[in-house]
């Protein structure tokens, strides 16, 4: 797989605004905010997209999927609700092949998304 710019965050050779980290996965402020409070998570084990996690160990999916809701009450946004996007592929305008869930809140979100 071809070496992302997550890659590099993950590895220290590139800054990020962090947010939570543990042994499994590493959380930082989106560079292109699209909401006052814009996360990225990503497991620190690779995976390149959404479809690869149906080939991928469960356990590691469901610690992923459990800690982007820890981060997202460490964030503060319990209360007012928020909004998990997980851009996949070419016409899901992924734009970095490094799978990552955005966690949007602190405003109301639109629908449907464009
Ligand atoms: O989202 C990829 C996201 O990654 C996009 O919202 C910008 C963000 N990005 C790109 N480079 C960085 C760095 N260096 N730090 C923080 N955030 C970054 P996608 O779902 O692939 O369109």
């Amino acid at each position: 797989m071809e070496e992302t710019i997550f890659d590099k965050i993950i590895a220290g050779q590139l800054p990020s605004d962090k947010v939570y980290e543990d042994e499994n996965v590493l959380a930082f402020r989106d560079i292109n905010p699209q909401a006052p409070v814009h996360v990225l998570v990503v497991p620190k084990k690779k995976v390149k997209d959404f479809i690869e996690i149906q080939h991928n160990d469960v356990t590691q999916t469901g610690i992923f999927f459990n800690t982007v809701s820890k981060v997202a009450s460490l964030l503060g946004l319990e209360k007012g609700g928020y909004r998990i996007v997980l851009n996949c592929g070419e016409d899901g305008q992924q734009t970095v092949e490094y799978l990552h869930a955005h966690i949007l809140g602190d405003r109301k979100m639109n629908w449907p998304p464009g």
